[in-house]
């Protein structure tokens, strides 16, 4: 790690790195702030440290003002999230983690990486929730923080095979990766009363300091780019031979979505491609991807610490060089793969060892009761009688999976009872529509996303109905901050907040998850939106081009110019 003393030798360092260098390898003083009764909170550096734990200190801020005025500390809760590596859980896993939310507001969330969240748990009730997260075979470690997190793949694939060897890669990989710190295993199992000192304690990949900043890998299956697979700090696209035997994986680093308003050095970017390696490889490939980012990545300016501006500062063909340099066998040139498909297709699927599965729309990814809609109770009866398993969406939906011919009638009864089939006669925008989680939890949200995404759609769908467009699949993308975790910026459209009910408006990413959108209006309320949706649509439904995709028109009338890939590597 001598390099990484040269890269940030004349810069300081962010508070943070003192912060994880200190920690005793992520103990802090977590311990002694979890034990400490006067307050619902712990003290600011152990909610950074926290983080790599899987949880966030938050305050609902519905009432944050209230509260203030009544000279009350804010009202803390604090969001766990899961680590589950390709976004599967057996029935029993399920319920375990639907039994959870007796101490949770908000039922189950499914994220955009293929997991759960759960928030507003009190300070007094954490260890018993991420203690029973793992008595249920799971774990919440590095689902946050400055370390790798949740390996997504691809969950939609009919070809049963390549699912299950792609997955089994996820895991190995998430494994491989992941901290080796003890103080998860104290804090959160063992539940020691005080923490070690950390002196057993090696992170032989990550260091001392951890990463500079969160490194997230996804494994798509062609053709289905499901996971947005160039979003990814480091994507993987698997490659398959005639017989449907994986062979290995093209590299695909220098994705991530998060942006900062108004400052022109961050920016959302995509991955390119550098090579392919057999799939013996990828764990030495992967291990040495997060080598050099750790080695090189800015540890200075935090805004400017992801693995996309170390490679646009030094340029993909560094980035190959100085990865190939550390391993001991050649990256090859990319494979041919090509994309047919990104998103879900919802209904049921057969696979082609004639076994079914069912994907289920869940509104934002929240497995709640809400009126009408009981959709927690619904999904707890599927897992009482399922003998498959449960598979998450990187666009927050659930696949009923691995479903016999025999089993199918009983899980249509309990889809019928429960009201879980949102998707049948749904728009295509409908379909297409995610949302981060944003208000009242999300610190960092600057308008609603998630409460505010029925409403959109809805006038949306009228506009859409107006120009006959409703079936037409439309990727939409809802965020509460220009972060990006809905990915906005891969939506052929999408809204950004900027303030209470102030959105950019950005258009023309591709269907397939393969080119970003631009910006169309900026810091726009919904009159606005909805004046230049109905203006888009109304020329989209006269000059499209036949089978051409909303943000493939747009970019091809120049409405918006989306910004070019970076320029690719020679081999
Ligand atoms: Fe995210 C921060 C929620 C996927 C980019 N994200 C946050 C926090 C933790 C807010 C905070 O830092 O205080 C949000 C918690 C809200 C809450 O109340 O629960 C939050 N992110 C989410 C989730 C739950 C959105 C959702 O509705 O599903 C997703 C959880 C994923 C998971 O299971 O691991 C989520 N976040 C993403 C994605 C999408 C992805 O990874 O595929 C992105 C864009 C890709 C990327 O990383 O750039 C994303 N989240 C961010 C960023 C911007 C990071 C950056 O480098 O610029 C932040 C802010 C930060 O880290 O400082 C952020
Ligand atoms: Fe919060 Fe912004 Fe992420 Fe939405 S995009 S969850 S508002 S950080």
């Amino acid at each position: 790690m001598t390099e990484s003393l040269t890269v940030t030798k004349n810069k300081k360092l962010s508070a943070l790195e003192g912060i994880k260098e200190r920690s005793r390898f992520l103990r802090g003083t977590i311990d002694l702030g979890l034990a400490d009764p006067t307050t619902g909170s712990i003290s600011e550096p152990d909610t950074k440290l926290l983080k790599f734990h899987g949880s966030y200190m938050q305050d609902n801020r519905d009432v944050r003002d209230e509260r203030r005025r009544q000279k009350l500390e804010p009202d803390y809760g604090f969001m766990v999230r899961v680590r589950l590596p390709g976004g599967v859980l057996t029935p029993a896993q399920w319920l375990a983690l639907d039994a959870l939310t007796r101490d949770t507001k908000g039922g189950l969330r499914i994220t955009t990486r293929q997991t759960f969240q759960f928030h507003e748990i009190r300070k007094e009730r954490l260890r018993d929730v991420i203690g029973a997260i793992n008595d249920a075979g799971l774990s919440t470690l590095a689902a946050c923080g400055d370390d790798v997190r949740n390996v997504i793949c691809s969950v939609n694939p009919p070809v049963a095979s390549t699912h299950a060897q792609a997955y089994e890669w996820a895991l190995k990989l998430m494994h491989h990766v992941k901290p080796r710190t003890s103080a998860y295993q104290e804090l959160w199992i063992d539940r020691k009363e005080r923490t070690s000192d950390g002196a057993q304690d090696d992170e032989p990949l990550l260091g001392k300091s951890y990463l500079p900043r969160k490194f997230k890998f996804g494994i798509a299956i062609p053709p289905y780019n499901d996971i947005d697979v160039f979003a990814q700090d480091f994507g993987l696209i698997a490659i398959f031979d005639k017989k449907n035997e994986l062979q290995g994986f093209n590299l695909a680093p220098g994705g991530s979505m998060g942006a900062t308003a108004g400052d022109a050095k961050t920016y959302p970017q995509l991955a390119d491609l550098i090579g392919y390696v057999p799939k013996e490889h990828l764990l030495e490939t992967c291990w040495h991807a997060v080598a050099v980012q750790r080695d090189f990545g800015d540890r200075a300016e935090r805004k400017h610490a992801r693995l996309k501006y170390t490679i646009d500062d030094r340029g993909l063909q560094w980035y190959h060089d100085e990865l190939q340099s550390r391993l001991p066998f050649l990256i090859e040139p990319p494979r041919p793969y090509h994309f047919e498909h990104n998103g879900d297709r919802f209904g049921w699927v057969e696979d082609d060892t004639g076994r079914w599965h069912l994907t289920l729309r869940i509104p934002s990814g929240r497995v709640l009761d809400v009126d009408g809609h009981p959709r927690q109770s619904g999904l707890r009866e599927i897992a009482r009688m399922h003998q498959g398993e449960f598979r998450m969406t990187c666009d927050q939906n659930v696949i009923i999976a691995n479903v016999a011919q025999a089993d199918r009638a009983a899980i249509d009864a309990l889809v019928q009872q429960y009201g879980l089939h949102d998707h049948v006669g749904a728009s295509g925008l409908r379909l297409h529509a995610i949302s981060c989680v944003a208000l009242p939890t999300c610190g960092l949200a600057m308008a609603e996303s998630e409460r505010y995404l029925p409403r959109i759609v809805q006038k949306m769908e009228e506009l859409l109905g107006k120009h006959g467009l409703l079936d037409e699949p439309i990727h939409f993308r809802m965020s509460g901050c220009p972060n990006g975790c809905s990915r906005p910026y891969m939506g052929e459209i999408a809204l950004v907040g900027r303030a209470i009910g102030k959105y950019d408006l950005r258009i023309g990413a591709d269907h397939l998850g393969e080119r970003l959108n631009a910006l169309y209006r900026e810091n726009v309320g919904e009159e606005v939106i909805l004046a230049a949706l109905d203006e888009l649509f109304g020329r989209f439904a006269s000059e499209r081009a036949p089978g051409e995709h909303f943000g493939d028109f747009v970019a091809r009338a120049k409405v918006v110019q989306p910004p070019k890939r970076r320029p690719a590597i020679t081999y």
